[in-house]
């Protein structure tokens, strides 16, 4: 007859079995659906107000609001004793909360930022930069992210105390999507206007959780999307050089820039990676801890169908890397905006069988006495 004990030690023992089950789920490629029931759990605690306690517990952990302490930053009495800033900003504070609140608009991310001027240009009020950079956003049919990212960034690069500038680089039309080719659209035209020493290649969905991730080039180029949520937050493998890259324009030239002959997704970054090791550079890395992003979720866009040829693209890099890239790069200028969270450089860049006129051409919205600082 089974008694109370025998009953209790039965669901201890089953408990067990459920929890090493789990645990050995967890370690395989079953990580997606036990961290599911997590989450689950994890949103409920969200929910009951626990929201940006700046808690950290496991891969979610949650962080500071981005807009923290930047109410400080203010224009000093007499501009004439401005220092350099520190060599490491005091408005850091590491984990970021990101989140996507719905409703949010770009007239809302301008209130937020009153110190970003046209073209989303900023410089620290109360210091002089160490550092200029160039954040470069390829972009087409994607406004929902990157109001987002422009909502995260900003503050983001103000905490880091940068001189900065962020430039997106739209594709007209609907041809096939060439994001490698938009980046060195990106360089060039970025550099025409002021001498950054670092240059962001930034995918428009990938929002950076944490302020020590410094948007600063290294002695060799960087990849800073190291830890993405989309791979569990590791590198998903050794030489993988997606998301975010900084480079400086030695580096980048270096290298003959990225590769125009990539139409569609996939193959690009891996060519990129590969171009760093042929010039005879490495790949830095910032640690796992800090390089970490989160990916706004998306399905694969129209006009950006995966590459079929990807593969036999990347078994000739070592043949085509020095003529093709920066050297050879052709696109047409469709206009030039200073907009007031950033510029939008809208260009034709063809298809895989050369640069013609887009089937109709918008009007050039370039003028003159729009540009800053020329
Ligand atoms: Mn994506």
């Amino acid at each position: 007859m089974p008694t109370l004990n025998s009953k209790w030690r039965y669901l201890f023992m089953l408990l067990g079995v459920q929890l090493i089950v789990m645990a050995l789920l967890s370690r395989e490629a079953y990580q997606k659906r036990v961290s599911y029931f997590f989450r689950i759990f994890r949103k409920l605690d969200f929910q009951s107000g626990m929201a940006g306690s700046g808690a950290a517990h496991g891969t979610n952990r949650t962080g500071a609001d981005v807009y923290a302490n930047l109410s400080q930053l203010v224009q000093p009495p007499n501009k004439e004793d401005m220092h350099y800033c520190p060599v490491k900003s005091p408005l850091l504070s590491g984990p970021i909360h990101v989140s996507f609140p719905s409703g949010l608009t770009l007239s809302q991310v301008e209130r937020k930022n009153p110190l970003v001027v046209r073209g989303g240009r900023y410089r620290p009020p109360d210091c002089e930069a160490r550092h200029r950079t160039a954040i470069v956003i390829p972009h087409r049919n994607r406004e929902q992210h990157l109001k987002y990212l422009l909502y995260y960034l900003h503050p983001f690069l103000q905490r880091q105390q940068l001189s900065y500038g962020i430039y997106v680089i739209h594709q007209a039309g609907d041809y096939t999507f060439n994001r490698a080719k938009l980046m060195n659209i990106g360089f060039r035209e970025a550099m025409r206007e002021e001498e950054w020493d670092c240059l962001f290649f930034h995918d428009v969905d990938l929002i950076p959780e944490d302020d020590r991730n410094t948007y600063i080039c290294d002695k060799n180029p960087k990849h800073a999307a190291i830890a993405m949520d989309k791979f569990g937050y590791k590198l998903p493998y050794k030489g993988y050089f997606g998301g975010v890259s900084a480079l400086s324009p030695l580096h980048y030239l270096k290298m003959n820039g990225f590769p125009n002959n990539y139409w569609g997704w996939g193959g690009e970054d891996d060519d990129i990676g590969i171009r760093v090791s042929l010039a005879g550079m490495s790949i830095s890395r910032p640690s796992l801890r800090i390089g970490r992003y989160k990916m706004i979720k998306h399905k694969l866009d129209e006009g950006n169908e995966v590459n079929p040829k990807r593969f036999s693209l990347l078994a000739k890099t070592q043949q085509t890397w020095k003529l093709d890239g920066m050297n050879s790069v052709e696109y047409e200028l469709v206009s030039r905006e200073y907009l007031p969270l950033y510029t939008n450089i809208t260009v034709n860049i063809g298809t895989m069988h050369g640069l013609q006129p887009p089937t109709s051409k918008p009007e050039p919205k370039e003028r003159a006495e729009n540009r800053p600082g020329r």
